[in-house]
């Protein structure tokens, strides 16, 4: 293409700062170093995660910075050292990269890559420094992905080749976080088991992809729980047998669960980020072989306190990004599914905005209304 090589100059949503709106600016986006691809992203979608870090709840988390990490795109262009993708392939970026040469990468236990940047933060590429600036001021990457830009910039080992021509990109994007999360703790972290009963806290993209995950592994149960019952239909149509309010009831939460479940659930899935309901989570797992597994993300400094004997009975408590899924390897693999139909995922998305509206879909998320909107480029 006529701009490899170039900075090129395009749109980006920054937030330089905290608690602040995003502002659409133009940046500049250097060209690809060796190592590294240069994508044009076609559709990005707003996860809570994005959220959070936008709400200053990720400790190590630098400003500015561009965010983003649920989007499909076209590479643009690839430095001199990439063999895996070239300009032209239809890409998801990663923001749990695949390196292949870590521990993790070399286990088939784990799928946490040593070059993650979840958690650090560090927010700049592989040589420290970063592609992205606005007026000469550098802007920091979000877990090397930053796809609220119309190009960005990832190392090849956080981005995967999709095959499938047809794959939507205002679909597929959500194969990039939320959905491959949710689906890959039920199938892979939690490895549900046919038959079983499965219990999700929180009904945002994230539990509805457990949901999914939890009826292709073909659980009796599955329950869903959320404060805001205006989630519940979807859950029904994702394969939620039962949803409930725990507004509803005067007992704990995990009091009922237990009474439904004769003595607690097989699995449970906390998909919202708090504490209380982390636990609550852990009280439903049932004895002696119930497993509890920690999807949400809590706000820096927050700590876990409950009874050991929780532990000491049986139960296991587990937790995974992207859902213990090998990204670069699991990723195409997830598209082509997704194309022949073996799950749902189009439900997922409420809302389709353009880029520009971003604001409009951090607004909807914040007001309960969206599952997932999808910037459109
Ligand atoms: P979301 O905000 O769309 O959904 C959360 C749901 O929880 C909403 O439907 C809320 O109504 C509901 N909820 C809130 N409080 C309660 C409560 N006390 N009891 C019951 N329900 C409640 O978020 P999401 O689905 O995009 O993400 C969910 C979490 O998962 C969030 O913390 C996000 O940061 C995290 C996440 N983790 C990973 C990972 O790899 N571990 C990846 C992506 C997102
Ligand atoms: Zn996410």
């Amino acid at each position: 293409m006529d701009t490899a090589g170039k900075v090129i100059k395009c749109w980006a949503a920054i937030a330089w700062e905290a608690n602040k709106p995003l502002s659409i600016e133009e940046i500049e986006v250097a060209p690809p170093k060796d190592h590294e691809v240069r994508i044009k992203i076609e559709a990005s979608a707003i996860c809570r995660s994005d959220d959070h870090a936008l709400k200053g709840q990720l400790a190590n988390l630098k400003f500015p910075v561009i965010l983003g990490h649920e989007g499909a795109g076209i590479v643009e262009s690839v430095g001199k050292a990439v063999t895996s993708i070239k300009p032209g392939d239809k890409v998801i970026p990663l923001y749990m990269p695949q390196c292949g040469e870590c521990h993790c990468c070399k286990s088939k236990k784990s799928n946490l890559c040593a070059k993650n940047d979840i958690g650090p933060f560090v927010g700049l590429m592989d040589d420290n420094t970063s592609r992205f600036s606005c007026n000469g001021k550098m802007i920091y990457n979000f877990c090397g992905t930053s796809t609220f830009s119309e190009y960005t910039v990832a190392n090849e080992i956080s981005v995967a080749k999709i095959d499938a021509a047809a794959a939507p990109p205002e679909r597929v994007c959500l194969i990039g976080c939320g959905f491959s999360t949710g689906y890959g703790c039920a199938v892979q972290t939690a490895k549900v088991e046919a038959g079983s009963t499965c219990v999700i806290f929180g009904l945002g993209a994230i539990g509805l992809s457990v949901i999914i995950g939890c009826h292709v592994a073909g659980a009796a149960r599955i329950i869903g729980v959320d404060i805001n019952k205006d989630k519940f239909a979807k859950a029904k149509a994702v394969g939620a047998t039962e949803c409930i309010n725990p507004r509803d009831f005067t007992k704990p939460i995990h009091e009922l669960i237990c009474e439904m479940t004769d003595g607690g659930a097989g699995y449970t899935f906390e998909c919202i980020g708090n504490i209380d309901t982390m636990i609550s989570a852990l009280q439903s797992s049932h004895p002696g072989y119930g497993t509890c597994v920690l999807i949400g993300i809590a706000p820096a400094g927050a700590q876990l306190a409950f009874d050991p004997m929780l532990i000491l009975t049986g139960r296991t408590l587990k937790g995974s990004f992207f859902g213990g899924l090998k990204s670069k390897d699991c990723v195409p693999q997830l598209v082509s599914d997704y194309m022949e139909n073996k799950f749902k995922l189009d439900e997922l998305v409420t809302h389709t905005l353009p880029f520009a509206k971003i604001n409009e879909g951090f607004e909807l998320l914040h007001a309960g209304e969206s599952i997932r909107t999808v910037l459109t480029f």
